[in-house]
């Protein structure tokens, strides 16, 4: 019982801190990072095609403006028609939408 209310209130303390952290910070738009919408362009190889899903897989490098270091990860295609002619293995640039976790590509350019 005693072990539950000392992590309840060292929870407590790290979160006040934080609020007053926050406060400190004139730009408040790093706060909804989860939900805010970030654009990004990159280049890459494409490792996978998924027209069931609508999803494709880019080996990309890094792409600064969604704060992205180099990485394969897969990419929903908004709209899916971007998917038509790609092949696995072609060297791309594309736009992405970046929302929490979840990416989309938006526009694919064959190298
Ligand atoms: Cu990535």
């Amino acid at each position: 019982m005693r072990a539950t209310t000392c992590a309840l209130i060292g929870a407590l303390t790290l979160s006040l801190a934080g609020v007053a952290a926050a406060q400190g910070i004139p730009d408040m738009s790093g706060m909804s990072m989860a939900s805010a919408a970030k654009h990004g362009q990159g280049k890459g190889v494409i490792k996978a095609i998924d027209l069931k899903a609508g999803a494709l897989t880019i080996q990309h490098g890094p792409i600064p403006a969604v704060g992205w270091p180099a990485m394969t990860m897969a990419f929903k295609a908004k709209p899916t028609q971007l998917l038509t002619g790609l092949k696995v293995g072609e060297a791309v640039s594309f736009d992405t939408t970046v929302r929490g976790m979840a990416a989309d590509v938006t526009a694919v350019r064959p190298q």
